[in-house]
């Protein structure tokens, strides 16, 4: 059954990707010109403003993800604005190692909405998860995207950025997000 991935993100088309392979989908991207302002209030809000979106609009099933980078220590930044608290990936990360300083409290957690709409647009599930980890002084690790490199999971003793990209996607928040949603897609392939 195909399935559109809306998302333009390319980290994370590689992540959805690797999840959804291993089942029998026929996975598409969204085309480029398709832009939904997220102005959500949640990161649920969002997946669904973003996955009914181009569900209506090219009328196939779609999935969505919305996700971000929540500092205890900055009130809960970048949060719902991870994406647009900088132009790029660099900029993202310098900013929030310039706000945070050297606060000894590190402690942060990367959220994932997921969303899956139908072809009419209407939301036929939404999943989320949660991943705790604590931000580095310093980026560290090569690997993954976004924020990957400051993300460091104590238990692993690695960064995101260090992990082999199963181990990220076992452990992340995306991983949480999918462990819940996987029963449920494969009843939307037996529909
Ligand atoms: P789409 O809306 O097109 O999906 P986006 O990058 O704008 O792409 P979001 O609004 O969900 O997506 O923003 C998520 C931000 O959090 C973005 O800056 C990502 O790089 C970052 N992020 C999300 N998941 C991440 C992960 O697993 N590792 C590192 N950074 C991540």
């Amino acid at each position: 059954m195909k399935l559109i991935v809306a998302t333009s993100n390319p980290g994370k088309i590689k992540e959805l990707q690797d999840y959804l392979n291993e089942d029998k989908w026929e996975l598409a991207l969204m085309p480029k010109d398709i832009e939904i302002e997220e102005t959500g209030q949640t990161f649920t809000e969002n997946a669904c403003i973003k996955a009914s979106g181009v569900a209506q609009r090219l009328g196939e099933w779609t999935i969505a993800d919305d996700s971000g980078l929540s500092v205890d220590a900055l009130d809960g930044a970048p949060g719902l604005y991870s994406a647009r608290y900088g132009n790029t990936d660099q900029d993202r990360i310098t900013r929030l190692l310039r706000e945070l300083g050297d606060h000894s409290h590190r402690q942060a957690q990367f959220i994932c909405a997921i969303a899956i709409a139908r072809p009419d647009g209407t939301i036929y599930i939404t999943t989320e998860g949660i991943c705790q980890g604590k931000i580095l002084y310093q980026p560290m690790g090569t690997g993954g995207f976004g924020y990957d490199p400051i993300f460091y999971v104590p238990q692993l003793d690695q960064t995101f950025a260090q992990m082999l990209p199963e181990v990220k996607r076992k452990i992340s928040h995306r991983g949480q997000a999918f462990k819940k949603l996987l029963p449920e897609l494969a009843k939307i392939l037996n529909i």
